[in-house]
């Protein structure tokens, strides 16, 4: 017999992948999880019925969440990734060789546990000596920080369920708080075709915050629509004036320095979102 997973995207669209064997299932803390081995995208994380993480397109978006604010700042020394349990984040983060210390703060302990045991190709990194992995709240994590991080990366699951205070003003401003006066930060923020409004709203709260605001696209085809938009929001550089000479070699497949700018052109029905 056929086994086919849905992810239902919207009340009336969704995206389908065939099963070769569910791996795990658990209703955890938080949410409920399921690692699935798919016929066309290798192992999957679903959350709450959501696709997280795939092994076959999973570069774009963890190099897309890092390496942008990651090249904005000239000296990135001391990171942290709210959420991001599955370490693909972190493992780009690492690429860098200024970043002295990366800090992951995942709400759900399982994440973690079943990504390094099915998801080893981009759990591996949690295990560096340059990371350290806090099994806590994010929210409250930002809320004790003050003037420590040069960039913070914010990997949440959609705003429904445990990620909900993760796209709430007050969160921006705890995150610009506990950045440096220099700071960057980006937030994956969804997709323009399903949830246009919540990348206004975003953008207008991050808007009144940082000085510098920008939204950026990458394309994930196993996300809503395959269109994916990122939030930054920076205290002092701009993304888009970054240097030539910043740039350095590094082993990717997506990423680029030409993509780096070109993320942010915008089709003109997102431009629109932001305006
Ligand atoms: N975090 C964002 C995933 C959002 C996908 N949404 C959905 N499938 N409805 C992904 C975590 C990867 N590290």
């Amino acid at each position: 017999m056929e086994l086919w997973f849905t992810e239902k995207q919207t009340k009336n669209f969704g995206i389908t992948a065939k099963i070769k064997r569910t791996l795990h299932t658990e209703q955890t803390d938080f949410q409920k999880l399921d690692m699935i081995e798919t016929e066309e995208f290798g192992n999957m994380l679903v959350l709450d019925g959501m696709v997280m993480t795939t092994e076959k397109d999973e570069f774009v978006y963890h190099e897309m969440v890092a390496h942008v604010p990651l090249f904005t700042h000239p000296n990135p020394e001391n990171v942290l990734v709210v959420g991001g349990g599955d370490g693909g984040v972190i493992r780009e983060v690492l690429k860098h060789p200024s970043v002295k210390k990366a800090t992951l703060v995942e709400i759900d302990g399982k994440v973690i546990e079943y990504s390094k045991k099915f998801l080893p190709s981009i759990a591996g990194a949690l295990e560096d000596p340059r990371v350290e992995v806090k099994v806590d709240d994010g929210f409250m994590h930002i809320a004790e920080s003050e003037n420590v991080y040069d960039v913070i990366m914010v990997d949440s699951t959609e705003p429904v369920g445990p990620a909900v205070n993760l796209f709430t003003k007050g969160f921006y401003a705890g995150i610009s708080k506990a950045l440096k006066e220099d700071g960057v930060f980006v937030a994956q923020t969804d997709n323009p075709w399903f949830t246009p409004e919540l990348i206004t709203n975003v953008q207008r709260d991050v808007r009144e915050i940082f000085p510098i605001t920008r939204l950026y696209v990458a394309n994930i085809p196993t996300y809503p629509s395959g269109l994916w938009t990122f939030t930054i929001g920076s205290k002092k550089h701009d993304p888009l004036e970054v240097s030539e000479d910043r740039f350095h070699d590094m082993d990717t497949k997506y990423y680029t320095k030409d993509i780096h700018k070109a993320a942010f052109a915008l089709p003109k029905f997102v431009a629109d979102l932001v305006k």
